[in-house]
């Protein structure tokens, strides 16, 4: 029958000083477990052990692997592109909220005319948080104004540049590539590869709360250029956006949906 292992065996099997390979091998599991792939984790457990397997080190050998952006510079015209659901129109409500709280000047620009609804889901917000809407970019002003786009098969030729052409005929926009941490990694890398012509400068991960396995974000991290800029989950509204932080989202990593059901859930995908 499959071992199960977890944070706590891995804790205690350090307590009990068992330097040994049952430690590296519960730890290499675990980060498995939780979406790491396997040569990030393997690289993870080996520095793991050369720093002497402390336990208190453990954070800082996960934290050393993920990049993150920081808060942003203002003025900013900032574009939420992506994937087709990810979340780029809930995430950008949810930085207006953030932003107007900090006391900025916000503005939307809602560009998606293709999605029946969307125009009227952030006129609502509009209203609400008393904040000018625009649907081309031409009048948009402010410390930080929010550009919401039509949700892209990145694999389909000719989307991405269409999306290009209509971002860059005005003034400069930085791209904030908006992806799902639900989403499988491969399937990530690709997005990251085909949005790569709009430059864009960083990632908002999103529906964290939707994933057993938000170890993908440390893959994207060490296999790409782009960081981390903001990790947003839960649902419906105001729900929770941060500027990423790597030691946060470590401690999400190896503290969350450690209880015995999701670990049965997860150790479904070790097992052959
Ligand atoms: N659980 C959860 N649901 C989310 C999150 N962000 C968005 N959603 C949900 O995901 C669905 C799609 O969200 P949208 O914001 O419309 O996604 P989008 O990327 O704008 O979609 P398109 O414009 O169609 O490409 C909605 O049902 C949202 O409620 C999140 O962080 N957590
Ligand atoms: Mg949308």
């Amino acid at each position: 029958m499959e071992r199960k292992t977890n944070v706590a065996e891995i804790k205690r099997l350090i307590l009990e000083k068992k330097e040994s390979a049952d430690t590296y091998h519960a730890l290499t599991r675990f980060l498995i477990s939780k979406g790491v792939a396997r040569s990030i984790a393997e690289k993870i457990t080996l520095d793991f052990s050369q720093d002497g397997c402390e336990l208190s080190g453990l954070k800082e050998c996960l934290v050393k692997q993920i990049h993150t952006a920081g808060e942003l510079s203002f003025p900013k015209r900032l574009a939420l592109v992506g994937p087709t659901g990810v979340g780029k129109t809930t995430t950008l409500l949810k930085l207006a909220d953030y932003y107007r709280r900090q006391h900025k000047t916000v503005e939307i620009v809602a560009l998606d005319q293709e999605k029946c609804g969307a125009l009227a889901q952030l006129q609502r917000y509009a209203d609400e948080w008393g904040i000018a809407l625009h649907e081309t970019l031409d009048q948009a002003q402010g410390d930080l104004v929010l550009i919401d786009t039509t949700g892209c098969n990145f694999y389909q030729q000719g989307r991405v540049d269409q999306l290009g052409e209509q971002l860059f005929a005005g003034d400069s926009v930085e791209i904030l590539l908006t992806l799902s941490a639900a989403t499988k990694d491969v399937d990530l890398y690709g997005a990251i590869h085909q949005f790569s012509p709009l430059q864009p400068k960083s990632l908002a991960f999103t529906k964290l709360d939707e994933t057993l396995a938000s170890g993908v974000m440390i893959n994207v991290s060490a296999k790409t250029d782009l960081p981390i800029r903001y990790i947003a989950y839960g649902y419906p509204l105001p729900g929770e956006i941060q500027l990423a932080d790597p030691y946060v989202i470590t401690h999400k990593i190896l503290t969350e949906c450690n209880n015995s059901e999701f670990n049965s859930i997860r150790y479904l995908t070790l097992s052959d």
